[in-house]
């Protein structure tokens, strides 16, 4: 039967095999016996797209038919990992490709250490859309993502020497079998020149933008599937290039090195993605960027609405629009603009329907995070726009004044424009006015969003705000990432319908003191432990050993989350055991990675600081037993996964009120690993659901950071007054991780002495006794395994179907539209 099964769509072993060998030969002009590993990789890539083809196609005429409400996620970023083995689960193939791998004499491991990831977005944020997306699709709830296909995402990260360096991302170098060109699917995006009066035909003065560089936004697709539906979505990104008309113009006049350099331009739009975490301000390129794709995203709408209704009137029903933080904020003025400039509609209506469009996701209460732009800079890219933003401004502040009556500051203090230093664009104010709905991504973030940077806004529109706290994919988290845990939990469970409910992890409760399965968790987190440090060894030499407890720190290199808080500990353990070699300790492999921005001089230097003490500890014979320092080098989604599986402990210790969620907390504990944390952003909420016996809670709530501030902080008291502290700073001021410099690590000994912004003097020592508590339960097997069995089984809340359900409740009012495959 499987002969007869379509080459192109079969899911059989046989049909499945034929594509390869088809899309081997077809495709990539290849033979099996010359085939390199890249050329295996791409012919299995193309023959799982097929086969997401005929549901993606089926999916896009059943919601055009029905024409049903979408939500059009607008991010900056993504960060969907590699496609592979995510795209073969949603279709249930993984076994058979498996199979099928292993008869062509190839092994599907191998075929996907060959991927690409594409790293188009920094971190948190832009793994959120990413998973995101795959809940969307899951849920059956029709949605687009638009954003932009960088070029260049994010860098690579390579150490030499203990520092880190980075490398360009060529993903694109062999070519990306997941997405779909689609050169017919352009807009036009203007840039720069003025905006003019002139008379329409029916005698009406109108106002209209001339701009003085045009740029095209050329779409590429790329499907997302649904977990075990048949719904797909479309990832739909755009890159820029030089419309064909210019090179001609500059013919004419005979400028052709002039039409060159245009074209250049133009296509530097979507080249590289910018690094977070370096000051945001007058970053010219990163303002283009934004408009460019928003333009694109809002005109492609605006192309579908007509095609569908015939009319923009009823835009606000057919779209939710969903904000992933200010990036995209201009959607508001630039819809305003097609709306009144190009489709001729009143003011007042195209409002009514922008502000009854757009949502808006705040993710940070960094003052430094928070996007503005000099007004000069909006003017002269964008010279319509900030006529418009000036009188959604003046509109705005009428309210406000009628609102709060005599309240001049308060009117300053929410103005779009920040008058204080330099005339700026304040774009969470903007995002703020044109939304709907406005929800920070977790309980106490959005609780601090209403009291702080958004309070005003709070006391004008109180029912405006939401809470939407974070969630993640178990399908990748847990089912790609560690399959053996998976089958062991469906095994347990007797079914595997927890990959789309994740609530019924719960059952797993009941077993959780059953000594077998304790056994057989044991045995996977092991086996994992015992992969990771195969990579780790082949990667950089150094083999932890999986005996050991795996504590790990992985995520985006910052101060605030505190990175010198967790090697302050490790210092003062080394010490400790140097000064007390029978000291009674729990041999532990202490495991950092993530990347910093080129810019952040700190955050390098605390790389760079990992690794120095790893250096010295881990050849120093007296501690080897027992401690250890490793780095993992690239830390991105690809790596994550090898990550989450093998932890322990996971670190989540930023200073309370920083981190507005964080994510990677969720994805070790779905995993079965423990965490030690700071009540901030969603650690709270974890805490509450896995019972507080079975989370390692220290430092000071974000109410405590507050006061402390208030009163004046003053670390070098801390740091005077605590021997074991000073003694730990001490030994890195030493020069002793530097082989005799002291002056390499002083920025940060000096810091955290005299300055210490995010006071990881004060959370030390309830730092350093939790820890010991740590240690301690860990040498006790089966009330430690006990634990790692009940975050699993309580960490339903986290998964990002349960976060895109409330928002599609909430904020967007959707529901879902299922659509059947038929025969
Ligand atoms: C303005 C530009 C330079 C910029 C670009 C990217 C600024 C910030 C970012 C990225 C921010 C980010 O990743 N924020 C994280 O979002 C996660 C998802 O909500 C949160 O879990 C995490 O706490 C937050 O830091």
């Amino acid at each position: 039967q499987d002969a007869n099964e379509p080459t192109r769509t079969g899911l059989s072993r046989g049909a499945l095999k034929r594509a390869v060998l088809d899309n081997l030969f077809y495709v990539m002009g290849r033979f099996p016996e010359v085939a390199s590993a890249s050329d295996r990789y791409s012919a299995v890539a193309y023959t799982v797209r097929d086969r997401l083809l005929e549901r993606w196609i089926r999916t896009a005429r059943y919601y055009k038919e029905r024409n049903s409400r979408t939500v059009c996620y607008l991010s900056a970023e993504y960060l969907p990992g590699p496609h592979l083995l995510n795209n073969m689960l949603n279709l249930g193939i993984t076994r058979t490709a498996g199979e099928v791998a292993r008869e062509l004499g190839a092994d599907l491991a191998e075929i996907r250490e060959t991927e690409e990831e594409p790293g188009l977005g920094n971190g948190g944020l832009g793994r959120l859309a990413a998973c995101y997306m795959d809940s969307l699709a899951t849920l059956q709830i029709p949605a687009i993502g638009y954003g932009i296909r960088y070029e260049f995402g994010i860098f690579d990260q390579v150490i030499v020497d203990g520092w880190q360096v980075e490398k360009g991302d060529t993903w694109l170098r062999n070519g990306n079998p997941w997405e779909i060109p689609r050169p017919k699917l352009t807009f036009p995006v203007g840039f720069g020149g003025r905006a003019e009066h002139y008379t329409d035909k029916h005698g009406v003065i109108r106002r209209r933008w001339l701009p003085d560089l045009m740029v095209n936004g050329v779409a590429y697709d790329t499907p997302i599937m649904g977990y075990g539906v048949t719904n797909g979505n479309l990832l739909r990104l755009w890159k820029s290039e030089a419309p064909e008309s210019f090179n001609f113009q500059a013919f004419n006049v005979g400028d052709y090195y002039g039409a060159v350099h245009a074209k250049i331009e133009a296509e530097t739009l979507s080249k590289v993605l910018y690094p977070n975490d370096e000051p945001v301000a007058g970053k010219e390129l990163r303002l283009k960027q934004q408009y460019f794709f928003v333009s694109c995203s809002l005109q492609d709408m605006i192309r579908l609405q007509l095609r569908n209704a015939g009319t923009l009137d009823r835009f606000h029903e057919k779209y939710a629009i969903q904000l992933n933080d200010t990036h995209p904020a201009l959607a508001i003025v630039e819809l305003m603009r097609l709306l009144v400039d190009e489709h001729f509609m009143s003011w007042e209506q195209a409002w009514e329907i922008t502000r009854n469009s757009c949502h808006f996701t705040n993710h940070t209460l960094l003052p430094e995070a928070l996007e503005t732009w000099p007004v000069a800079l909006f003017e002269r890219l964008l010279p319509r726009h900030l006529e418009i933003l000036y009188e959604i401004n003046r509109r705005f502040l009428d309210e406000v004044r009628v609102h709060f009556l005599n309240d001049e500051e308060r009117v300053a203090r929410m103005s779009l424009i920040d008058e204080s230093d330099g005339r700026k664009v304040r774009m969470a104010h903007l995002a703020a006015v044109g939304s709907r709905a406005i929800n920070g991504v977790a309980e106490l973030h959005s609780s601090l969003l209403k009291t702080t940077i958004m309070r005003d806004f709070h006391d004008l529109w109180p029912e405006r705000f939401h809470n939407v706290t974070n969630g993640v994919t178990p399908r990748r988290f847990m089912v790609v990432s560690n399959p053996p845990l998976a089958d062991l939990i469906s095994d347990t469970c007797g079914h595997a319908d927890w990959i789309r409910d994740m609530r019924r992890l719960r059952e797993l409760e009941a077993h959780a003191d059953d000594a077998g399965l304790q056994g057989r968790w044991r045995e996977v987190k092991t086996a994992a432990k015992g992969a990771l440090s195969d990579w780790l060894g082949q990667h950089t030499g150094f083999r932890p050993d999986p005996e050991t407890l795996f504590d790990v720190q992985a995520k985006r290199i910052h101060e605030y989350k505190r990175q010198h808080l967790n090697l302050l500990h490790i210092v003062w353990l080394y010490e400790h055991l140097k000064q007390n070699p029978n000291a009674e300790l729990t041999p532990r492999t202490f495991i950092f990675g993530g990347k910093a921005a080129p810019g952040y001089f700190m955050a390098k230097l605390i790389i760079r600081l990992i690794h120095a003490i790893g250096e010295v500890i881990n050849s120093d014979p007296q501690v080897n037993g027992f401690l250890r320092v490793a780095f993992m080098p690239d830390f991105n989604v690809k790596n994550g996964q090898r990550l989450y599986p093998a932890a322990d402990l996971s670190e989540q210790i930023s200073l309370a009120g920083k981190e507005a969620s964080g994510t990677g907390n969720m994805k070790f504990a779905m995993n079965g690993t423990l965490t030690i944390g700071t009540l901030d952003g969603a650690n709270i909420e974890l805490r509450d659901e896995v019972g507080h016996d079975n989370f390692y809670l220290f430092g000071m709530t974000a109410e405590e950071v507050q006061q402390r501030q208030a009163e004046g902080y003053r670390p070098w008291e801390l740091y005077h007054g605590d021997a074991q502290l000073r003694s730990a700073v001490d030994l890195i001021a030493s020069g002793l991780f530097s082989h005799g410099d002291t002056e390499l690590f002083r920025p940060i000994t000096e810091n955290l002495i005299h300055s210490d912004p995010f006071m990881v003097l004060a959370d030390f020592h309830a730092y350093q006794e939790r820890q010991q508590e740590v240690d301690r339960a860990y040498r006790d097997p089966n009330h430690w395994t006990r634990m790692s069995i009940l975050n699993t089984a309580r960490i339903g809340k986290f998964s990002s179907d349960r976060a895109i359900a409330e928002y599609a409740k909430k904020i967007w009012q959707i529901e879902p539209a299922p659509v059947e495959l038929a025969d």
